[in-house]
Formats: structure tokens, sequence, C-alpha cells
């Protein structure tokens, strides 16, 4: 298995403690079932185990009962619009990189309105984790297909039947050359907590797609808790082709890390290129204004 590099994550100063609850954020408004709260109880036990500082956390998402969730969780969040997380939490992890930067949202808001910009954010490797909530549906909007419907299925928008084929999202990212992909269950939530804590301390784009039926408008939940079973050691994460195989060839639902290697983040090569590297590493808030005055220096040379 090869040596993977890790960030810490960004942990409290010693002597304050918090607990389950103090990282919960409004009490979420999910359908009673919705496996989406598997991934927030996940996140939670991710948070409290490792003591993570609120205020270097932020959670950006797109549309969708996915797209809700910063709101659940006591951090900075961002509900943005309808397919486009990834260029926000991308932009925010360039202005604020002390900061651990998450992506949420849907397999509609990801792979449908949002797909063009998967494969850049991949190929950036900007250090961010993105969780993919699959319900293989859309839910806010009562029930239409998305990319990862099976074909065949009838909703009240395709009542002959979805006739277009899937979209593999873990093959997609293999390809497009994410350097860490995992699948994980919202049922199996301490499985999935674990799953998480190893993609916040990814250095470089982290995929997780997370299966979480949508109880209301397509129960898949008896479905997926036969088909889902967990990689064993037997399965190497440093190898791109039996990652490959099990995510296009694999029987039922295999969840774990299917994938891991190191490579440079977009930062690690912006700052390798740039003359005022320290500023770009730690740019906080104090640096954007200074910015703004240059740039207002610009505009006042060409008036
Ligand atoms: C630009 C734009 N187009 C369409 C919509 C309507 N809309 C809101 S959520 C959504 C899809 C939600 O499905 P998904 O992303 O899978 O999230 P889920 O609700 O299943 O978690 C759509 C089409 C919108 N809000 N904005
Ligand atoms: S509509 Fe589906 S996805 Fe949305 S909250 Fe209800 S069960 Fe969850
Ligand atoms: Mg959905």
């Amino acid at each position: 298995m090869s040596m993977v590099k890790t960030s810490a994550l960004p942990r409290l100063q010693d002597g304050v403690a918090m607990t389950p609850a103090d990282y919960k954020g409004i009490k979420p408004i999910w359908c009673p079932g919705c496996g989406d709260y598997g991934i927030l109880n996940a996140l939670i036990q991710v948070l409290t185990r490792n003591q993570v500082d609120p205020a270097r956390l932020a959670i950006v998402s797109g549309i969708g009962c996915s797209g809700r969730f910063p709101a659940f969780v006591k951090s900075y969040g961002f509900h943005g619009v309808h397919g486009r997380v990834l260029p926000v939490a991308t932009g925010l992890k360039l202005a604020r990189p002390d900061l651990t930067v998450v992506a949420v949202g849907g397999d509609g808001d990801g792979l449908a309105i949002g797909m063009g910009h998967l494969p850049h954010a991949i190929r950036r490797n900007v250090d961010i984790t993105y969780l993919l909530f699959d319900n293989h549906i859309y839910g806010l909007t009562k029930g239409q297909p998305s990319p990862t419907t099976e074909v065949g299925h009838k909703t009240h928008a395709s009542p002959y039947g979805v006739s277009e084929y899937p979209i593999n999202p873990l093959a997609m990212a293999l390809v497009a050359g994410a350097t860490f992909v995992a699948r994980g269950f919202s049922s199996h939530t301490r499985h999935l907590a674990d799953l998480i804590e190893a993609a916040l301390a990814h250095r470089g784009f982290s995929f997780v797609q997370i299966m979480t039926p949508c109880v209301t408008f397509y129960d898949t939940y008896k479905q997926w808790k036969q088909q889902a079973w967990e990689l064993g050691e037997d399965h190497d994460p440093s190898d791109f082709q039996a990652a490959l195989r099990l995510a296009t060839e694999a029987e039922g639902m295999p969840i774990g890390i299917f994938y891991r290697v190191e490579r440079p983040t977009l930062m690690d090569r912006l700052v390798a290129g740039a003359k005022d590297a320290a500023r770009l590493q730690s740019g906080t808030r104090y640096d954007r204004e200074a910015d703004a005055r240059q740039i207002d220096a610009l505009l006042q040379r060409y008036r």
C-alpha cells in the first residue's frame, strides 16, 4: 500500500471540549427515515472525535434536500445555487486555505446541472472534500429521475420508465483523475464516519459517493441494505485498475475506499509558481483587503 500524506483536521485549542450536541445546528427538516440523517450523524461523529474547530470548517452546498445540510451543522456554511457547489467551494478554499472545506450536494445537483464542474475540480486536485448524496432521484422537487436513476424506473416525470443509462459516479471520478475515491452508505454510519474522516484528512480532492435512500420518492433502502458489502484488506486502494474494476464490475454495492493516491494539490502548484507564495498559502481577509486596494489602483491607471 502506498504512503499517503494527510492534512491534520483543525482541532480546537486545549481546554475546550465539544459534545455532539455542540456541533448540531438547527433541527433537520428531512422526512422521517431519510438517509441524509445517517450522513449528518456520521459527520457529527467525526467532528466530535477529532474535536474539530467549527471556526475552521466550512460546509458549502448546492440546492436539494441535501443542500440544507450546512444549516444542520455548527460551522461556517454557504447554501449556494443549484449545481454550483464546486466552484464556490474551490473559490473558498483558494481564498481561505486555512479552512477545511466540505462540499455537499445531490446526484441531480452534482451530476446533472453541475456535472460540468466535477471533472475540472477533480483535475485541479483542489484540497476539498466532496460528499455526493446519491439517492438516485430529485428529492426536493418531488421525484423526477436523476442521472443515477436506473433504466426503466417509472416516476411521474418518466411514466414509461427512464430511457437513459445511468452515470457511474465512481468510475467517472476515477477516470477524471481523482486522488481519493470512496463510496459509503448512510445506514452504515460508523463505516461512513471512518470514510468521511479519511476523506477530510486527504490532501487533495476527495470524492465520496454516499448512497442515501430517499424514502419518500424512491425507497431503495431494502435493496441497498441487501447489496452493500464493505471492502476488506484484500483491496489495495493504491491500485487504480483494481479500483476501476470494482467500480464497474463488482457484484452488489461495495463500500469503502476504492482509490487513494498522493499528488500535489492546486495550491501546491500555485505556490510553487508564485512569487508571493507565503501570502497565497496563508490568505486571510486582511490580504484580500490589500488585494482590493491593488485592484483599485490598477483601475485608476486605466481611467
Ligand atoms: C437553476 C435551477 N434549476 C432547477 C432547480 C430546481 N431544483 C431544485 S433541487 C433540484 C434537484 C434536486 O435533486 P438532487 O440534486 O438529487 O438533490 P436531492 O433533493 O435529491 O437531495 C432541482 C432540479 C433550481 N433550484 N435551480
Ligand atoms: S424527499 Fe427524499 S431526500 Fe428529501 S428529505 Fe424526504 S426522504 Fe429525504
Ligand atoms: Mg438526489
